[in-house]
This record gives C-alpha cells, structure tokens and sequence, in this order.
C-alpha cells in the first residue's frame, strides 16, 4: 500500500481530504500534517513546517513517503495584508517540494491552483483552460508563477506533479481560512446561528465555486489518473457551480424563511472582481473524465442538513 503525507491536513480541503483518504488507503498510510495541532487527537499527525526543506525531507524519508498532497497556502484575502511573507511561503513550500521530487523522496504530487490565476482581462465568462492571465493579487500572482513551477520541474526534470485550479470550496467539517470566497460557507454558519448575514461581496458579484465532494473527487481523480492522458501541465479549469450572494441567500431562505442578508463590500470585492464568473472546464472532462456532480439546490441542502445538527438547529430548517 503506498503511502500519503498531506501538508495543511487541518485546513479547510486538507480535513475533508484526509478523511477520504485514510477511508482509501487506511488510517496509519495517511499521514496528516499542519504547522498547528489538530483540534482532535490524530495518532498519525505531525507538527511539520513545510517552508523548512529538511523537516519535509527528514519526514518523508521517516514514514516511507511515496506521495504528497500539498494544500498549504495563505488564501487571497490574508495574502494581501502581508504580501511578502504570502509570496514567501506560497512559494517556498512549493519549491521545497519540487526539489524534494526531483530529488526522488516524492513520487507523485498534488498541488492546488487556483481561479486567482485569472485576472481583470481575462475573458469572465466560461474562461477558457488557456487564456490571458494577469492575475493582480499577491495570491493569484503566487499560484501562477506556482503553475510555471511545477510545469518546468516537469519538463527539465520528469517530476510527476498533478494540479488543478479550485474554484471557492463549500464546505461544512471545517472553516476555510482567509479567502474572498469564504462568504459562501460564512453564510450558513450565520444563517443558523444569528438569522441573519452581513456579506462583505456586493448582492450580485457572480464567482465559480464547488462543493466539498466534488473538490476531492476531482482531486484524487486527478492523482489517480494515467499520466499519459494528462495534456495540461500546468493546471486543469474545473467548473461547479457559479452564484452570487443574492441567489445563495434565496436558496437559504428555502429552508429559513426567516433568513436576511445585507451587503457591506470590502476590499475583497475588488478581488473577486478581478475573478472569472464561470469556468470551462472542457479539458478536464477530455482528458480524465471530469465532471462535477452538485448544483446549487443540492449543495444548500446538504450544507443545511449537516450544520444544523452541528448546531442542534434542526427544527428551524423548513424541509
Ligand atoms: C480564495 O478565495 O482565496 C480561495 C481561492 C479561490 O483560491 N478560496
């Protein structure tokens, strides 16, 4: 059985990840990683800064280490109020684990890209998988100059390294951390617990997301597929759904009829903005059969039906 180390195993993708694959590969073959502790005791978690290359070495070298799923990052909205050390740490544990791969201690890696590659002269609508790119975040800026990496590593020194860009996650085991899209799981916290959500995106600001199961299908469906079939070697487009505030307050109003929102943009309205509204994702689909599965009904019932109970709130859902 091959083993697995995840890099920021308690983030927001990382702890739904994790999950999914000890249930593939079992308990002790993923080994969970964060530079803080876990909220729940995890025999198999270490305490790992990825930005120091002789950890990362020392641990892959320790548990036998054949593939790396690195889902570290300082998301868009954090990055931007401490543009350096995001650049620095975005980029260091990248490069830390691309040389680690051409070293040989890494078979294969995952690494995520994001829908902040984009930038304001991109084409919005359905963005294509190769467009114009002139991202205009510290982030985004981070993430491409991410994707030219690991399509170098792959062309000068035959590193396996697998990427594709997400788009805003949904999801309810764990808060995401510092994006602009992070509106989109805020809500229902709020939604249940206050009755009521202030958004910092305006009413109308239409960014592509995804909901969790999707995300990490897509992301081990990517790991797990033929080399060959992968044309794209920098980062796969992949679609899910797109929606503004406005349609996802409707939605939660469904089952909280008593729900309201009001809008206070901030500085990441200029971020999303900058964002595609939809995503083609054609050449995922060609080349290994991607496709998402939830839409945006499917998705609010889950997140609601999951939240609720977390919260003992099931007697406020109208179902
Ligand atoms: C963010 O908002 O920064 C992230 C992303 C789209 O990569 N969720």
């Amino acid at each position: 059985m091959k083993k697995i180390l995840i890099i920021g195993a308690n983030g927001q993708i990382g702890t739904d990840l994790l999950s999914e694959l000890r249930q593939k590969y079992g308990q002790a073959n993923v080994i969970a990683s964060d530079i803080k502790e876990p909220q729940t005791f995890d025999q198999h978690f270490l305490i790992l800064d990825a930005t120091d290359r002789e950890a990362v070495r020392q641990t892959l070298i320790e548990y036998k280490i054949d593939e790396v799923y690195l889902m570290a990052a300082i998301l868009s909205a954090n990055a931007e109020k401490i543009p350096l050390k995001a650049w620095h740490v975005n980029m260091t544990i990248l490069l830390n684990a691309l040389e680690l791969a051409k070293e040989g201690y890494i078979k294969k890696l995952f690494w995520p890209s994001s829908i902040a590659v984009f930038g304001p002269h991109t084409p919005r609508i359905n963005t294509p998988q190769i467009t114009i790119m002139d991202p205009n975040t510290v982030y985004g800026i981070s993430k491409l100059a991410g994707e030219r990496w690991i399509e170098y590593y792959r062309e000068h020194f035959d590193v396996d390294v697998r990427s594709v860009r997400y788009p805003g996650i949904i999801s309810w085991k764990t808060l995401p951390g510092g994006g602009t899209t992070d509106y989109a799981v805020e809500i229902f916290h709020d939604a249940l617990t206050k009755g009521h959500y202030t958004s910092f995106l305006d009413a109308n600001t239409r960014l592509p997301m995804m909901y969790m199961p999707d995300a990490i299908k897509a992301t081990i469906q990517i790991m797990e597929a033929d080399e060959d079939s992968l044309q794209i070697h920098n980062s796969y487009n992949i679609a899910g759904i797109s929606f503004t505030p406005e349609e996802l307050a409707h939605n939660i109003q469904k089952y909280l009829p008593g729900f309201h929102i009001q809008y206070k943009p901030d500085f990441r309205q200029t971020i999303a903005e900058s964002w595609p509204e939809s995503i083609d994702d054609s050449q995922a689909f060609k080349d290994w059969h991607w496709q998402h599965q939830y839409n945006l009904e499917a998705m609010v019932r889950d997140m609601l039906l999951h939240l609720s109970k977390k919260y003992h709130k099931e007697a406020n859902l109208v179902l």
